[in-house]
């Protein structure tokens, strides 16, 4: 994995502009709003009440870097941060338009204050329990009712409960919230240390005395800054605060147990913990029904009678399920899931109600030594999974705009383009339930990392007892859910720690001394704090201290053993053919830049900087150089564009075509590779990145090529030595008997030659059905004139194609395919015909800023094959038709005829 430097780019330093804040309006101070009525705590008992507290919110500014930059009391919504309550004000411009995101760092450098008031009902002040619950505060709060301060916190990732019993009085009380800034907050106290660890966001080296203080601050380590986000550094409520009161008992958790599970038999544990304010007896009742059978009635697990003692209490009760419906991931069977329900009554007449949706399956990390070193393979219900996927990172700059609609529809895209797994990435942030349950519900397996970028990690206790904390409180919130397949302690900093020659720049700043100190730091929260809690409370998930890794078993990246990061193609230029060398236990990581659609660019740049290298375009390209990079591949393999328009078609096609090539290469290498995760899917703001769906939603070239090369059967050629094997790959669990058919074409239509033969594909295998000798085949034909096209078909209807061709893109000698597109109506749907009279490579339907939906797209239209795409749209097919732009790489390149 060899990388161009990417890291602490001091991109913002001289772009801080003074902000237009200085002529802010004054609001009136602090109106007393009522907050929103209580509601019953849900797993507590009948007296309980849980209070949102999303109302009545003010925010001002308390410290600025600058007196012009203080804005007054204003209204604020919770959960929210502090840059969209401002934007909302419309006190800053638009943080994703243009440069802007270079003119707001002062956001993040400055202290914020929240306040609210609420006035608790008689019922809360009686409770014999009172407490504030923070899902989340990011990140330094002081939290301060009726002037006292109750807590000062310090991890984004934590929840925070505080008692306040004796603290509440009648009337209206008030929470303030005081933010300080992370970065200026953390200046002083990181100078202090002994060793200054390296960032891998961007420190802003003036105003920041060039001192990385994110490596010290449990906080989304993308908000300083990512080489595909920009640096806003967020301060606010992110999640939902309550207050909450209860008398008797509560139940604080529940948790199913899977301790073995297959076909015949699930043996669980029923896990309960339970505050109770007193010594008492009560009964535990579990019942389950079918998630998706409303009306099934319940069966009972289990009814147990059980002692508690005042204060909290852990109960772990055993059960079986004979012959359970198991969850699978997609593509491998349903995703069954059950609903159970924990009823507890206390003696004392208390009756604690919860309710927890799980599917059962097993699952194992399987590494067996074999020919090729040590298997990385994913066995789901005792069925080894190829991983087919995706990382994904944060979809928004701001966490709290991020709506479950967003998620769905990103989530169903991976989905439906055939993907098993996405990769949630170590540089965000735990993702929202919503997200996971959409995961559970499509079947797609997540990776999921602890929020660890890359950075080293300080040893101070402090700092590793909040790790554990954070690691405890989100471990128990995901824990049953069924798609979550591996926990994995970081990403990349197990490589940077083991590469120190390879960070050149960090390595100056940690001596040699010092480098086994931050080794032993890292050992102790990767090798021992998460694994621990890992096996404690998320048995029987894998636990994986880095990514990649090879679990110290040889150096990290190895490709014998564990999972790897392969960046020689983009990272260090190496030609998209290199890809074809690579055969990892499990690919974790490879990617390759594109613009998004034009349509996305023209949201964040004026019509005068629509070139691939101008200023905005820079600054919206947050990878040094990936700009150039982009065009260097492109002059390489394809050529000149034609205008800015090609220019950005091409560079999907080349993205796409390229991650092709590595992903058709993993999935042939099965069951040596049994994973092919490539960076990255979505994107956290409009920008010129590595992903295939781009932040609007607009899937690029190569979220359609997924769909094609993650299909569940692929025909895939290699060509090598004079040679050309056709291979089949199947991810289905039953063999199949296909016809293959192969032809060798002029690029005009001519037939050269045709081979069709009956092919036998075993389960879950790769295989080659056909070596062919290419100069046998070729004869005295120019090769640059073409292409082989190949076909897998069951009773004639085809289950998977593809192309080959004998010579480098830039070289094959493309003519005007004469694309034309006709419309179809039948009744109720709407579909184009593309047909050509001679190849058209990668055509790109398009129509314009109106959107529709095609049921394919980049696709390559034969001569003499008509190809039928579905179209869905709310836009009127008359607007379509006018709007409608066919492109094809003939119509993008400068050379071309
Ligand atoms: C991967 C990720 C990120 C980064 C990407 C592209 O290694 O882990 O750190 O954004 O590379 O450089």
């Amino acid at each position: 994995m060899k990388r161009n430097s990417r890291t602490t780019a001091p991109k913002f330093v001289a772009k801080i502009a003074a902000s237009p804040i200085a002529q802010l309006i004054l609001v009136p101070l602090l109106c007393l709003c009522p907050v929103s009525a209580t509601a019953q705590h849900p797993n507590a008992g009948p007296d309980a009440t849980n209070r949102t507290l999303d109302s009545g919110w003010q925010f001002r500014s308390l410290a600025t870097p600058k007196p012009s930059q203080k804005v007054d009391w204003q209204s604020a919504v919770v959960p929210g941060v502090v840059q969209t309550d401002l934007l909302r004000h419309k006190l800053i411009p638009e943080p994703f338009y243009g440069d802007d995101d270079t003119h707001l760092q002062w956001i993040g450098l400055s202290d914020w204050e929240y306040h609210t008031t609420f006035t608790p009902t008689s019922h809360e002040l009686t409770q014999a329990h009172q407490e504030f619950h923070f899902e989340g505060l990011d990140t330094f709060a002081d939290i301060i009712l009726n002037g006292e301060t109750l807590l000062q916190t310090d991890n984004m990732f934590r929840t925070w409960r505080i008692p306040i019993q004796g603290k509440l009085h009648p009337g209206p009380n008030e929470l303030r919230i005081v933010f300080h800034s992370p970065v200026t907050k953390m200046i002083p106290i990181v100078k202090a240390k002994a060793i200054q660890l390296p960032t891998v966001g961007q420190v802003q080296r003036v105003s920041e005395e060039n001192i990385a203080t994110d490596p010290y601050v449990r906080k989304s380590p993308y908000h300083y800054g990512w080489d595909w986000g920009p640096r806003y550094v967020t301060e606010g409520i992110w999640k939902p605060a309550h207050l909450e009161t209860w008398s008797g008992a509560q139940i604080l958790d529940t948790h199913i147990q899977q301790r073995h599970v297959d076909s015949a038999s699930a043996d669980l544990d029923a896990q309960l913990e339970v505050e109770s304010s007193k010594l008492e007896r009560a009964i535990v009742r579990v019942q389950y029904r079918p998630l998706d059978r409303p009306s099934a009635t319940p069966i009972l697990a289990l009814q147990m009678p059980v002692s508690l003692s005042a204060g909290s209490n852990m109960l772990s009760l055993p059960f079986s399920i004979r012959k359970p419906k198991l969850w699978f991931p997609t593509g491998y069977g349903a995703q069954s899931r059950y609903l159970f329900t924990f009823t507890l009554s206390t003696n004392s007449g208390t009756v604690l109600y919860r309710e927890l949706r799980t599917g059962l399956r097993s699952i194992e990390l399987r590494r067996q030594s074999d020919q090729w070193g040590k298997s990385f393979t994913f066995v789901v219900n005792g069925i080894p999974i190829f991983a087919k996927g995706a990382a994904v990172i944060p979809f928004d700059s701001f966490p709290t705009r991020v709506t479950a609609a967003r998620h769905r529809e990103i989530l169903q895209a991976a989905h439906d383009s055939n993907m098993n797994m996405v990769r949630a990435w170590g540089g965000g942030y735990y993702e929202s339930d919503d997200f996971y349950e959409l995961c559970d519900s499509l079947g797609l397996m997540v990776w999921q990392d602890f929020m660890f970028g890359g950075a080293f990690v300080p040893g101070d206790e402090a700092f590793q007892k909040s790790v554990e904390q954070e690691a405890i409180d989100n471990v128990t919130r995901l824990r049953d859910h069924p798609s979550i397949v591996i926990w994995c302690g970081n990403n990349e900093t197990e490589y940077f720690l083991g590469g120190w020659n390879k960070r050149q720049r960090e390595k100056n700043k940690i001596p040699q001394d010092d480098r086994e100190r931050v080794t032993h730091d890292y050992s102790m929260l990767f090798d021992g704090i998460l694994k621990r809690v890992i096996l404690e409370k998320a048995t029987p998930v894998p636990y994986w201290a880095s990514s990649p890794s090879s679990g110290y078993d040889l150096p990290t990246d190895a490709n014998r053993n564990g999972d790897a990061h392969y960046w020689d193609v983009w990272h260090g230029t190496a030609p998209v053919s290199d890809y074809l060398k690579q055969t990892p236990r499990f690919m974790s990581e490879f990617g390759f830049i594109s613009f998004p659609n034009l349509e996305t660019i023209r949201s964040f740049i004026p019509p005068d900087q629509m070139q691939f290298n101008s200023p905005i375009m820079e600054d919206h390209q947050k990878s040094e150089g990936g700009n150039e990079k982009v065009q260097m591949y492109l002059a390489r393999d394809y050529g000149e564009a034609r205008d800015f328009a090609s220019f950005v078609y091409l560079s999907q096609v080349q993205q796409a075509e390229a991650i092709k090539v590595g992903a058709e290469q993993l999935r042939r290498s099965r069951p040596r590779t049994m994973g092919s995760l490539f960076w990255q899917l979505n994107d956290c703001w409009p920008t010129i990145s590595w992903s295939s769906i781009d932040f609007f939603g607009r899937w690029k070239a190569l979220q359609f090529y997924a769909r094609r090369f993650y299909a569940p059967v692929l025909v895939s050629p290699l060509r090598h030595d004079g040679k050309l094997d056709i291979y089949a790959v199947s991810d289905l669990q039953q063999p199949k008997s296909l016809t293959l058919n192969l032809r060798l074409m002029s690029v005009e239509g001519n037939e050269i030659a045709r081979r069709t033969q009956q092919v036998e594909l075993p389960p879950l295998s790769s295989h080659i059905l056909l070596t062919l000798d290419e100069k046998e085949l070729l004869g005295t034909h120019d090769p640059r004139t073409l292409f082989y096209t190949m076909e897998l078909s069951e009773s004639q209807v085809s289950v998977a194609s593809n192309l080959a061709f004998l010579v480098p893109m830039k070289q094959l000698a493309l003519t005007n395919p004469n694309l034309h597109a006709e419309w179809l109506q039948a009744p109720g749907k709407l579909q184009l015909r593309l047909t050509a009279s001679a190849l058209a490579r990668n055509v790109q339907v398009s129509f314009g800023e109106d959107a529709a939906e095609l049921s394919n797209n980049f696709v390559d239209v034969l001569p003499g094959q008509p190809l039928v795409l579905n179209v869905t749209s709310t836009t009127s097919p008359e607007v379509l038709r006018s709007h409608m732009k066919l492109t094809s790489l003939v119509d993008a390149l400068k050379s071309s005829p």
